[in-house]
């Protein structure tokens, strides 16, 4: 299997290029992110308490999520692979993720961080506030207090995954498809290491 952690701060860009790699590679797309909005729209007790969480730019408690991401791997035993968008977010959703893929006979196969300065970010998630509708976008305060939360509880992450010698990291700006394609290269690359 070929199970890709695709990393970074809020607005860093992983759904964007999630999107794009789950076609190219034929992976099962699993973003916490997504998984909890749609917990919220569905008016869930989840949701709702998930929900005060997000608005105020802070994580939702490790067990929620690594609870959601449990049931979506075991959904998809067979798949081809996954591509982890916006999880883990903490060392011990990291820890618990490791768990889960011994327990299915598989592993992370590597992270890519994808390297966004602050100022950019900022910059496009509230361009996308203008548009998304979605609460956390809404305010530049809120956006930094999600760069802080990601700096002190998410950052980490990557030293987990570097200790185990699975980082690997590529440049978040500039345009789409040339980001997409240096991930492309990444992830052929590791195919390639795999298969000897
Ligand atoms: P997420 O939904 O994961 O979202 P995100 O970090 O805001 O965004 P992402 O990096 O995916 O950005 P995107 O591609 O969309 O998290 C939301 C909240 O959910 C968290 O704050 C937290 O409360 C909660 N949560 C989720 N997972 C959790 C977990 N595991 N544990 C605890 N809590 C959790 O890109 C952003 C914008 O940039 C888009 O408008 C896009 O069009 C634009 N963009 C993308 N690439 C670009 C480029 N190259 N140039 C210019 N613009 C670009």
């Amino acid at each position: 299997m070929l199970n890709i952690v695709l990393f970074g701060p809020p607005g860093a860009g992983k759904g964007t290029q999630s999107q794009k790699l789950i076609e190219k590679y034929n992976l099962i797309h699993l973003s916490t992110g997504d998984l909890l909005r749609s917990e919220i729209a569905a008016g869930t007790k989840l949701g709702m308490e998930a929900k005060k969480l997000m608005d105020n730019g802070l994580l939702v408690p490790d067990e929620v999520v690594s609870g959601m991401i449990d049931n979506k791997v075991k959904e998809h035993r067979s798949a081809a692979g996954f591509i982890f968008d916006g999880f883990p977010r903490t060392v011990p959703q990291a820890q618990s993720l490791d768990k889960l893929l011994r327990e299915n006979e598989t592993e992370i196969t590597c992270m890519i961080a994808l390297r966004v300065d602050d100022e950019e970010l900022t910059k496009r998630l509230l361009l996308r506030g203008q548009t998304s509708g979605r609460p956390d976008d809404q305010n530049e305060e809120l956006i930094r207090k999600r760069v802080l939360e990601y700096n002190t509880k998410t950052a980490p992450v990557a030293d987990y995954y570097a200790g185990q010698g699975k980082y690997r990291a590529v440049d978040g700006i500039g345009e789409i498809e040339d980001i997409f394609n240096e991930l492309s290269q990444q992830i052929d690359t590791l195919k390639e290491q795999n298969k000897k």
